[in-house]
């Protein structure tokens, strides 16, 4: 049996020719114009990232190496007695285009438990930070903190640096990354909410498991982290923490200084934070209600008492999308299906939201999506199983995210794609441009 690196290596082989023979011999052919409203309005649509490993339509949503989400948690070797696959083995799939077979998978899950004990250089850090850091500080302090360790940069500081082979520096340091970041969302966690005090890894479980375990949580609760870290590891590359992980790796900065810039751009309430809103958002209407679940009047109210202080109604909308994100049906079609779950208050009232809020959005004529994106829907699940700190929900986020992230500039190095840096112009050359001047 190969191994995971060995698999990528022929894939890499196998698909170089590809981007150079696009380079070399069709290098100048046009994949559309830059307006100036793109060039003022975030780059929105503009068509200048490559990734083979997702890509999001947005009519329909997101698909992972080709398979839309039903698809890829049915091809994938699932964990004994669960419904949902191994973490690890969605990683092989991110990486090589392949569902692993279980042995496959089982390779991966061992790799990571050989490299996944957070040092205690990490904790140190973690420990000297004021203890009301918000949590995604401490993620992204942990991350870099472990920079030193990076085989990329060791060895490009040895004069080791070789463009064909770099990639293998950063697919150590992604797979060392990928092993840590659980154990070092669950010590944050711990060490935040739950009186600093700690579970050990349980080295017979996955990674998903382990996470659930090393928080504290229940049996149910590890296939929730298993489900939450797949759905939310890539969006293809253009989103503000996928995009930042590449632009920064793009320098040649190593796997540690990209993801946590990844995750600083993850933290804002416009991206991965929105899932905080949109619990801090429902709590507190519920709370004003007294924990009841409201009338859709007096929910319509609330949303537009918020678009009119000029706030943004958390979780709905997307620079992309154009429909009910797949991502918040997946975990919608979870909370049906979870006895308890189903009838919990939080879930009826982020239902009744899905109904009301994309016709108040729709009235409102700002939104070019008014359907739910991701956030709008995994805060409640991790209430309703205990995980009530809202401010960590991100962390969650960004544990997922790596998976794409790293994956993807892995990639990056094997096909030597180039240091990013586009072009700006002045506001008086968008005059010049525009014949107004
Ligand atoms: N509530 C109120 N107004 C909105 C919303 C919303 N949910 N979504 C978009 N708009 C406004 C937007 O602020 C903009 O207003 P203005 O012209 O005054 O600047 C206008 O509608 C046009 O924006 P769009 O082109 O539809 O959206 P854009 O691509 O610029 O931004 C988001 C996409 C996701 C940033 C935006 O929809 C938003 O702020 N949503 C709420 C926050 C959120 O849920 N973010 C999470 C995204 C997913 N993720 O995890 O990263
Ligand atoms: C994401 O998952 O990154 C978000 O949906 C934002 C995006 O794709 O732009």
């Amino acid at each position: 049996m190969s191994t995971l690196k060995e698999t990528l290596r022929k894939k890499i082989d196998e698909h170089r020719p590809r981007t150079t023979r696009l380079v070399k011999e069709h290098g100048d052919v046009k994949l559309g114009d830059v307006t100036i409203a793109q060039a003022i309005g975030g780059a929105r649509g503009v068509k200048c990232l490559v990734t083979d490993i997702s890509y999001l339509d947005p009519m329909e949503g997101i698909r992972f190496r080709g398979k839309t989400i039903p698809e890829t948690f049915e091809a994938l070797p699932k964990v004994p007695g669960s419904d949902y696959p191994y973490v690890e083995a969605f990683w092989y799939m991110l990486l090589t285009g392949d569902v692993p077979t279980k042995e496959q998978t089982l390779e991966v899950v061992e790799d990571w438990k050989q490299r996944s004990e957070v040092p205690q250089y990490v904790i140190d850090v973690l420990r000297a930070m004021p203890r009301d850091a918000h949590p995604m500080s401490m993620f992204s302090a942990a991350i870099v903190a472990m920079q030193r360790e990076s085989v990329f940069s060791k060895n490009y500081a040895a004069g080791k640096f070789n463009k064909m082979t770099c990639w293998e520096d950063m697919y150590e340091d992604a797979s060392t990354l990928m092993a840590r970041l659980g154990p070092i969302g669950a010590y944050i966690y711990r060490m935040k909410y739950k009186g600093d005090t700690h579970i050990p890894a349980d080295p017979n479980l996955d990674m998903g498991g382990n996470f659930a375990h090393m928080i504290g949580q229940s049996e149910d609760y590890k296939d929730v982290a298993r489900m939450y870290f797949i759905l939310h590891s890539d969006h293809e590359s253009g989103n503000v923490s996928a995009h930042t992980t590449h632009l920064v790796a793009s320098a040649l900065s190593d796997a540690y200084y990209a993801y946590s810039a990844g995750i600083n751009g993850l933290a804002g309430p416009l991206h991965g934070l929105a899932n905080e809103e949109v619990l801090r958002w429902t709590q507190n209407f519920m709370n004003q209600l007294g924990g009841e679940v409201p009338t859709k009047e007096g929910l319509e109210k609330a949303l537009w008492d918020t678009l009119n202080s000029g706030q943004v109604i958390p979780g709905y909308g997307h620079a992309v999308l154009r429909k009910t994100d797949p991502r918040y049906t997946s975990q919608r079609e979870f909370c049906l299906k979870t006895p308890g779950l189903k009838d919990y208050p939080l879930f009826k009232l982020v239902s009744m939201i899905f109904e009301v809020a994309p016709g108040v959005l729709q009235e409102h004529g700002k939104a070019k999506n008014p359907w739910p994106n991701v956030d709008a829907q995994s805060g409640v699940i991790q209430w309703y199983y205990g995980v009530t700190q809202y401010e960590f929900y991100t962390v969650l986020f960004g544990i997922g995210r790596a998976l794409g992230c790293l994956a993807n500039i892995t990639w990056d190095r094997a096909l030597g794609y180039g240091i990013e840096r586009p072009k700006s112009v002045t506001t008086s050359m968008l005059e010049d441009a525009a014949g107004i001047k």
